[in-house]
């Protein structure tokens, strides 16, 4: 299996995690250090300070890229985005369009970042990573803390004071985040890395389960914690914005599209059609990184043509706009 991982500070070839019934299992982060506004922390929000390294292709990645993208925090911090295919080095700097080398660190391999934050780092070497100039370490590289942090400690900075995490529902909004997270964001990976039919029978049962149910809150309401926009729904989307076009064919997640469900397809062209978002979306990328990364479900490593998807296609979603926050309870 092509990708690998960090052992002691040193690369090792190495397949996905998984338990004895052949499930996918995702091992946390471990850099959890938080930039606070005051500083309290060690890392103050500070202009310049910090820098981003994403994949385009990556959800996860792709939320922190939003979050920053719609505060206005582009000038304040900075970025570089890895080539889209993840081979046997795993993440590398390349000069494929759409990259951004790594001018802070000067690294071939993100793994280098790593290592250079903890020379005997032991884990994965995973997008997002928050790294910290003064410093020279990573600071976080979970995409729903930085998210926190770009909407919260950052807003000092940020050229946009819009709030995807408003204090009154910063309850829902969590639960929210929870809820989606292993059978939706999680699920489709699951569902895909299942090396048993039983833990894809499993994950892909939960994963369309999940579906359904957003999708019949998505038919009373417009965004998943009600009428305002919050971080729950950048992290429904970068799942959504990449179903049709890989997970349908290649994590087999064949039970329906997310064209085929009339609320949950208008929610998203909706969230892709909101200012600044579409160019956070790279199709290509996307598409390279799925089809090309993973020889054991993918051998020839053949990027289909399709699908032919029109995101700014009319949503309609606007005519929900005067609803109130939901009320029901989640599951
Ligand atoms: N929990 C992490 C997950 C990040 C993650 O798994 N990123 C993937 C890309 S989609 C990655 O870099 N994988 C490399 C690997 O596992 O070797 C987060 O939300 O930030």
């Amino acid at each position: 299996m092509a990708t690998g991982m960090l052992i002691n500070g040193q690369w090792r070839k190495e397949g996905y995690e998984k338990d004895t019934q052949g499930r996918f299992v995702r091992n946390p982060t471990t850099f959890r250090s938080w930039v606070r506004a005051d500083g309290s922390s060690g890392f103050p929000a500070e202009s310049g300070r910090y820098h981003l390294y994403v994949s385009l292709a990556c959800p996860w990645a792709h939320r922190t890229l939003i979050m920053r993208k719609l505060k206005g925090l582009e000038e304040a911090i900075s970025l570089s985005v890895v080539d889209p295919y993840m081979g046997e080095e795993g993440w590398q700097f390349s000069d494929v369009p759409g990259c951004i080398p790594d001018t802070v660190n000067h690294a071939r391999y993100l793994r280098e970042v790593y290592t250079k934050a903890d020379p005997n780092y032991t884990g994965r070497v995973t997008v997002p990573v928050l790294w910290d100039k003064q410093t020279g370490t990573i600071v976080n590289n979970e995409s729903r803390e930085l998210l926190r942090m770009f909407n919260w400690e950052f807003d000092a900075l940020a050229n946009n004071r819009v709030n995807f995490c408003p204090e009154d529902l910063r309850n829902e909004v969590e639960k929210t985040i929870d809820a989606i997270y292993q059978p939706i964001n999680n699920g489709v990976y699951r569902t895909g890395f299942a090396q048993s039919q039983q833990a894809y029978e499993e994950a892909a049962t939960e994963l369309f389960n999940a579906l359904d149910y957003w999708e019949g809150v998505l038919g009373t309401q417009r965004y998943l914690c009600g009428n305002r926009i919050t971080e729950a729904d950048w992290c429904m989307f970068t799942t959504l914005l990449r179903f049709d076009v890989v997970y349908y064919v290649h994590f087999k997640c064949n039970l329906r599209h997310i064209m085929d469900y009339p609320h949950l397809w208008n929610y998203l062209k909706d969230l892709y059609q909101q200012p600044g978002v579409k160019e956070t979306c790279n199709l290509d990328h996307i598409k390279q990184h799925y089809y090309r990364s993973h020889p054991h479900i993918n051998p020839s490593g053949i990027v289909p043509k399709g699908p032919v998807i029109d995101f700014e296609a009319p949503h309609h979603r606007g005519q929900l706009v005067g609803e109130e926050s939901r009320v029901t309870t989640i599951f």
